[in-house]
């Protein structure tokens, strides 16, 4: 494998991509090595079949908002490698949302579902459209719209969309809803449903809870107690809560979540009422955090800056892409970070990265630690196709021993001869390996 000649050749295919490019160059990196010791991978192109998505469905979504004006948005759906399983994914609404985002969204999926043990093969949809600000009416219409698309490409062994940024319980089920209208069937088309039509429990909380539990793994495994350290945490949707919930329970201490306006510290700790409070905040839909120092005046607000500049020993990024960078990632090691958990699809930003492993900090990238919410996903397919549901406890430590076993592959693929363990490189090997051979087993198409 010539890392610069694909990303060469990549580059000129989907120029200015930036995203996507940024997830495979960090892959190709972190496969080289093992690669070269495999001739047939190379023999069969496995590399330049796999940076590419299977297909792409690109469509016009349009609704009618509350005043009458008719609205047009973008939809997609990226079906990017269905070599191990049915394509699975989440789905992001938000203004932010690129083609390029989608891609790099999926193609990380795609590892990301291999590590769960579990068969499922990766994909990533969603659409410029922000739930934001919008009425609970708007939304439906939107998610109906959306569906009335898409449905035809879905299906339980086929391709099963899950929430993400933008999409929650409400949007599954207005998008679950017009995709049974349609089909007539109740199938498990999705994940993250209410409980009442075939959800999981312990779904909502499962990203955020897996992410602890790969944490607390990383800790133990390098002899540091989780109990008393203090968490910085991004974002206050879904993923935060979750995060905040268990970090809670294991006896840490959170101090920060943060939104597109700023950060809140709280020195006391954000736990209890305070993380419901979260709950909240995200539903007045407006996605500030502001407002929390209103009702928790030990709480300081400030505005326009992430949380990495607070001196805590564990921080955890919850919110989206890039939110960490170099600059960032230099005041957490000034202030002597014991560990990084990335909760966010590739939160770290490549410098960021590479100083933490520089520094031999213990990092690990959202494609492990994140894995949890995707692999309770997995569950939920699961019990669907038995109809059957599983209660709380049964779920929790199928998860458990999910992220256990992430874990154990990430040490097995990322320790280095000193000891250190790189679990980007554990991460990307492992699930490389499994999704490469799965594709050498089925031929080429
Ligand atoms: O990034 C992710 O893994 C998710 N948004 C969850 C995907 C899923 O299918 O549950």
């Amino acid at each position: 494998m010539n890392i610069e000649n694909l990303l060469a050749s990549l580059e000129a295919k989907h120029p200015g991509e930036s995203e996507y490019l940024q997830a495979v160059k960090e892959v190709l990196i972190s496969i080289e090595d093992v690669y070269n010791q495999h001739p047939e991978f190379e023999k069969a192109k496995i590399i330049e079949r796999l940076v590419e998505p299977d297909r792409i469905f690109t469509f016009r979504v349009t609704w009618v908002d509350d005043k009458g004006d008719v609205q047009t948005n973008l939809g997609y759906r990226i079906q990017f490698n269905n070599a191990i399983g049915p394509y699975k994914g989440g789905v992001r609404f938000h203004a932010s949302v690129t083609p390029s985002i989608l891609k790099f969204l999926g193609f990380e999926q795609t590892f990301k579902n291999a590590l769960t043990t579990l068969p499922m093969g990766g994909a990533k949809g969603g659409s410029d459209f922000s739930p934001r600000g919008k009425s609970d009416a708007e939304v439906m219409r939107f998610c109906q719209a959306f569906m009335l698309e898409l449905w035809r490409q879905l299906g339980p062994d086929m391709d099963v969309p899950a929430g993400d940024i933008g999409v929650g319980g409400r949007e599954v089920g207005y998008l679950y809803g017009m995709y049974k209208k349609l089909t007539r069937q109740c199938t498990g088309t999705f994940t993250g449903k209410g409980l009442e039509f075939g959800g999981s429990l312990i779904r909502p909380e499962a990203t955020g809870f897996g992410g602890l539990y790969f944490v607390h793994h990383m800790l133990d495994h390098a002899n540091i107690d989780i109990k008393g350290k203090t968490v910085a945490i991004s974002g206050f949707g879904n993923v935060a809560w979750g995060a905040a919930t268990k970090a809670t329970e294991l006896g840490a201490k959170v101090v920060t979540i943060s939104g597109p306006d700023g950060y809140i510290y709280d020195p006391e700790g954000i736990s209890g009422e305070k993380i419901d409070f979260m709950l909240e905040l995200r539903a007045t839909g407006e996605d500030i955090v502001a407002p929390y120092v209103d009702e928790f005046p030990s709480a300081k607000f400030i505005a326009d800056r992430r949380p990495w500049e607070v001196n805590v020993d564990i921080a955890l990024p919850c919110a989206t892409q890039n939110e960490l960078n170099g600059e960032d990632a230099q005041h957490l090691i000034d202030n002597n970070i014991l560990c990084v958990g990335e909760i966010s699809n590739m939160g770290c930003t490549p410098e960021a990265i590479d100083l933490f492993i520089e520094k031999e900090i213990l990092y690990a990238p959202g494609k492990a630690v994140n894995a949890g919410g995707v692999a309770t996903s997995g569950l939920e397919m699961s019990q669907n196709a038995m109809h059957i549901s599983w209660g709380a406890k049964e779920v929790d430590d199928r998860l458990h021993h999910i992220m256990e076993g992430i874990h154990s592959q990430c040490i097995k693929y990322g320790t280095l001869p000193d000891g250190y363990i790189n679990y980007v490189k554990g991460a990307n090997i492992a699930g490389f390996m499994k999704v490469a051979h799965a594709m050498l087993a089925q031929g080429i198409y």
